[in-house]
C-alpha cells in the first residue's frame, strides 16, 4: 500500500486554525502544519498559544526559524535578536526576541523539541518522533536564511549548539525550561518535553467522526437551511 499526502497552502499566519479544522472534520487524518517564525509567532502567535492549550492531536508544527521575515526580503521577526539591523530596523530591533520552544512549553504543548537544519540526522529523528506523538507536537527548527540573515549563519549556530544531556528527564517540565531557555553562549537541541494528555478532538468529539456522518444534507435540506438563515 502506498502513502499519499494532500496539501493546502493557506493564508499567512493561519496554518493552525486550518489544521485544527481539518483535524476536527476528520480525526483519522494525520495533519502536519509547517510554518515560519513570523508566521507562527507574529501574525499567528495567538493561534500558536491556543493550539498548544487545546492539544490538537497529531498536528505538528515545524517552525522554520530563520530569525527573519525572508519572503518579504529581510524584515526583523519576533525571533530576531535585539539590535538586529534590517531594512525595517536600521537602528537595530528594539524588542526582546521570543523563543518558540519556551512559549510552547508555557502554553501547554506536550511534545516540544528544538532541531537545527545543519544537523540532519537528529532533525530527522525528532520529526519522526513528533509525527508519531499523539497530541500537539512542536518542533522548532533553526534554519539559517542564507540570503538575508548574515548574522545567524550556519557557522554562528555551529559554534553554539549542544545536545541535551542524557540526564535530562523528558517528563520534567522544570528541567525542560532550564535547558530550553536562552543561554549566553549555547543553544541546546533535542526533545525537551513529552507527555500524554487528552486531545482536543477526544474532548470535543469523543468517538464521533463528522466526516463519516450522514449529514442528511440533500438539496432540499440545503434550501431549508438557507431559508432558515435568511429569516
Ligand atoms: C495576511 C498576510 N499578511 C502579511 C503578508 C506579508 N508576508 C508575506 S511573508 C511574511 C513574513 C514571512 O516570515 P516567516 O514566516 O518568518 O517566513 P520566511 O519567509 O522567513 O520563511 C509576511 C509578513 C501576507 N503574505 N499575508
Ligand atoms: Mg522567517
Amino acid at each position: 500500500m502506498g502513502y499519499y499526502a494532500n496539501g493546502i497552502h493557506t493564508l499567512h499566519g493561519r496554518v493552525l486554525p486550518i489544521a485544527t479544522g481539518i483535524k476536527l472534520a476528520n480525526p483519522e487524518l494525520n495533519v502536519v502544519a509547517i510554518s515560519g517564525d513570523g508566521d507562527a509567532l507574529a501574525i499567528g502567535g495567538n493561534h500558536f498559544i491556543h493550539t498548544a492549550r487545546r492539544n490538537v492531536n497529531i498536528t505538528l508544527i515545524i517552525i522554520i526559524n530563520n530569525q527573519i521575515y525572508g519572503l518579504t526580503k529581510g524584515h526583523f521577526s519576533p525571533t530576531s535578536n535585539r539590535g538586529f539591523i534590517t531594512g525595517s530596523s536600521p537602528y537595530g530591533a528594539k524588542e526582546l526576541p521570543i523563543d518558540p520552544i519556551v512559549v510552547a512549553l508555557s502554553a501547554g504543548a506536550i511534545f516540544v523539541a528544538r532541531a537545527f537544519s545543519g544537523e540532519l540526522s537528529s532533525l530527522t529523528e525528532i520529526i519522526e518522533k513528533a509525527l508519531k506523538h499523539k497530541g500537539f507536537a512542536v518542533v522548532g527548527v533553526l534554519s539559517p536564511c542564507v540570503t538575508y540573515n548574515k548574522v545567524n549563519t550556519y557557522e554562528w549556530y555551529r559554534k553554539k549548539i549542544e545536545f541535551l544531556p542524557e540526564s535530562h528527564d523528558i517528563t520534567d517540565l522544570k528541567s525542560a525550561f532550564s535547558h530550553a531557555i536562552n543561554h549566553e553562549n549555547k543553544i541546546i537541541l533535542g526533545i525537551f518535553y513529552k507527555k500524554e494528555r487528552p486531545t482536543y478532538e477526544e474532548v470535543i468529539l469523543g468517538s464521533h467522526n463528522p466526516c463519516k456522518e450522514d449529514l442528511n444534507c440533500g438539496k432540499e435540506r440545503v434550501i431549508e437551511i438557507i431559508e432558515e438563515l435568511s429569516k
